[in-house]
């Protein structure tokens, strides 16, 4: 039932959240919950046995709910057909990556790399065309790992890697149920300046990815576009440059803690930020009802 080849995949019920902030429209693809999706993955690799720091190749095919019929049409969504979020299960970890699209509902990925011995959360993104946007959990199974419970603690509210340094701007207390806005202050780990020219990354100013500590909630939000963010044909050749602050809007569904991951690239380079806030306040039900009304 469930062997290296064909991965056991979670039923997920995503949900799309359409969220206003200040007049500013952003979407944020959720999941949770446990209804059976309309699509299923299979997901092998090559070598069938994957061991850290080994390379290997991922083959995924995508196939309608009957399980056979794949999937061949899909909307390109941030330039690329299928966006894979793997994650260790301990939540240190995090790869973003854009199998090749090889015809006939199969993606593929060579050269793979895992970093550490760990099994890994695998999120498979992608947009059916006619359909809405899906998410498909799954898990990776890696040679010597072993079941991990996340240990996840407040992180600090900075972070530097390269040139850039990345300052968290989060509400005090953030309330589960309620939209809540994610900013992310970028200057120069050197000098202080501050950093206004980061580069457009998959079409967006940044990608921001949050997982609840069983990994089962899957947020990925992008900073609202001033015009045009859903048709990147248009956008093509396009010199816009971001920063100094990013801003996100997400809605964390429960209190716990959440980790949560910033991409952003600056001069050709793409930086990963990890953050692990904590959302503490309780829902109002008024907040729960408003965060609900944009789904369809
Ligand atoms: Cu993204």
């Amino acid at each position: 039932m469930f062997d290296r080849w064909t991965f056991g995949i979670s039923s997920v019920l995503v949900a799309f959240i359409l969220v206003v902030l200040g007049g500013r429209l952003t979407q944020a693809a959720q999941m949770e919950g446990m209804d059976m999706g309309h699509y299923r993955l299979n997901m092998a690799t090559n070598p069938a046995v994957v061991e850290a720091n080994q390379s290997f190749s991922m083959i995924l095919n995508i196939y309608q709910a009957d399980g056979t019929t794949p999937v061949t049409e899909f909307d390109e969504v941030h330039t690329k057909l299928l966006h894979l979020i793997l994650v260790s299960e301990d939540l240190t970890e995090f790869l973003h990556l854009h199998p090749e699209y090889e015809g006939d509902g199969t993606f593929v990925l060579d050269d793979t790399l895992l970093p550490k011995t760990a099994n890994y959360v695998v999120f498979a993104d992608f947009t059916p065309t006619g359909d809405e946007q899906q998410v498909i959990r799954t898990v990776l199974i890696t040679d010597g790992a072993e079941a991990i419970t996340p240990e996840l603690a407040v992180s600090a509210d900075s972070f530097t890697a390269g040139t850039l340094k990345v300052d968290l701007k989060i509400p005090a207390t953030v309330n589960a149920g309620q939209d809540t806005l994610i900013g992310f202050h970028v200057t120069n780990a050197e000098s202080g300046d501050p950093i206004d020219n980061l580069d457009k990354y998959l079409g967006a100013a940044g990608h921001l990815v949050i997982l609840d500590n069983t990994s089962q909630v899957y947020i990925h939000t992008h900073p609202a576009e001033a015009e045009g963010s859903h048709d990147m044909h248009n956008m093509a050749g396009m010199e816009t440059q971001y920063g100094t602050d990013v801003q996100f809007a997400a809605t964390f569904p429960a209190t716990g803690l959440y980790a949560m991951w910033l991409q952003v690239q600056y001069e050709g380079e793409v930086y990963t930020f990890p953050f692990v806030v904590d959302v503490t306040g309780e829902a109002t039900p008024e907040a729960t009802a408003e965060a609900h009304s944009g789904h369809g």
